[in-house]
């Protein structure tokens, strides 16, 4: 039996991933943080009573910005494999707490590899890196070898996460890995991403619970997937011979507009879009009201304008490819935005 360690395991990916690893057989061991208000909803229905019998997941509280907790729990869990999956992930809020978020996500990284090769432990290393890394296109679709130029100070953490790993697994022969993972949603997504924000305001306002939803940059493109496809692919990239890092993407991209056209759509809304930048209006059809509003507050100050992956390596080597489509994916998350309200 396999023991895996996931930091960020009461996210969006940690749940699935944690779901993904006890399915295969794997002990699952997770990281969560203290917080006032149980925070837990994504892995209570997985949560086993630690006092019965054939217990295989088990959570203990620590932060990434606690080297003490890191290492004692490292040592005291001696996982196989570790996905590192803890972060301050939204890109706006980066622009915030620019220092925490540095803290968090890049030396995060650095206190779980120096555990590593301080405690002398025999594991298997995921570094949850990310699309944001290409920030200002220079080449589309962006593969392995596209240059980086991060635009936030969470993608420049990223950055430094991204390199550690490569320096420790050039330098000390570590099998560590960073998966380039590309967008992915799913109903579990947190409020504050964008696919989520709409999906929810289409629920909502198609059941009479809110009247407008208020969006930032209508244009940026992203490249869309699917969070239950790809945690397969973190686990994937920890079973090879040799440590590689890989691109993971559906290879499509849509604008945030045509992903909110299309979650309206669902609900029974047909948008026209009527105005120019700050003044750009979402207005049904069918009665004449405003549904969608620009607010210049969700701006940020650099923007990350078109993400499109090639995941061909994934595919050609790992035989790696995403299972749901754009559309599928926008329906199962408004579909459950409803259900929530019903
Ligand atoms: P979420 O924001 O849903 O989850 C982040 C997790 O990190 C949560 O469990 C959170 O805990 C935990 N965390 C945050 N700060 C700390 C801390 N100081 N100490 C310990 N744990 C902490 O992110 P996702 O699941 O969407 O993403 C997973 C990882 O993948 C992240 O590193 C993200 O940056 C990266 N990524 C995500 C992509 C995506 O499209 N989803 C794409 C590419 C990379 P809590 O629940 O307490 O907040
Ligand atoms: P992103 O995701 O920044 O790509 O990072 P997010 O959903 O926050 O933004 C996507 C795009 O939508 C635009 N946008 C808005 N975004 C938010 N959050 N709220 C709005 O109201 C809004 N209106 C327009 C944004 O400007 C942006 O262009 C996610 C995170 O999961 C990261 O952790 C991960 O690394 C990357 O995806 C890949």
């Amino acid at each position: 039996m396999k023991r895996a360690l996931i930091t960020g395991i009461t996210g969006q990916d940690g749940s699935y991933l944690a779901e993904f690893l006890l399915e295969k057989g794997y002990e699952v061991h997770g990281i969560i943080r203290r917080t006032s208000v149980l925070n837990t909803q994504r892995i209570d229905h997985i949560y086993q009573d630690q006092h019965g019998k054939g217990v295989m997941l088990f959570l203990y509280y620590g932060d990434m910005v606690d080297s003490s907790s890191i290492s004692r729990l490292m040592a005291k869990i001696n996982p196989a494999e570790i996905y590192n999956l803890a972060a301050q992930s939204h890109v706006a809020v980066s622009f915030e707490i620019p220092e925490y978020t540095a803290q968090v996500d890049a030396l995060g990284t650095l206190r779980l590899l120096e555990a590593i090769k301080n405690l002398g432990i025999e594991t298997r290393f995921y570094q949850a890196s990310t699309s944001e890394l290409y920030g200002k296109a220079c080449k589309v679709p962006q593969n392995e070898n596209t240059p980086f130029y991060p635009r936030s100070p969470y993608a420049v953490a990223k950055l430094y996460s991204y390199w550690i790993v490569k320096n420790y697994r050039e330098a000390y022969g570590m099998y560590a890995v960073n998966g380039i993972l590309f967008n992915h949603e799913s109903p579990r997504r947190g409020k504050h991403f964008v696919t989520r924000k709409i999906s929810r305001a289409a629920a909502r306002i198609a059941k009479g619970q809110q009247k407008k939803l208020y969006l930032g940059n209508l244009n940026a493109k992203r490249d869309w997937g699917y969070a239950r496809d790809y945690v397969e692919m973190m686990w994937m990239m920890l079973q090879q011979e040799k440590p590689e890092d890989y691109i993971v993407a559906s290879g499509e991209t849509h604008t945030v507009r045509e992903f909110a056209e299309l979650a309206f759509k669902y609900v029974g809304i047909d948008l026209e879009w009527s105005g120019k930048g700050i003044e750009e209006k979402g207005i049904d059809k069918q009665t004449g009201e405003i549904i969608i509003q620009v607010d210049p507050r969700y701006f940020r100050p650099t923007e990350v304008d078109i993400l499109i992956g090639d995941s061909s390596k994934a595919k050609e080597k790992l035989g790696w490819e995403p299972k749901l489509t754009f559309n599928e994916l926008v329906k199962i998350m408004v579909e459950s935005d409803l259900r929530i309200i019903e």
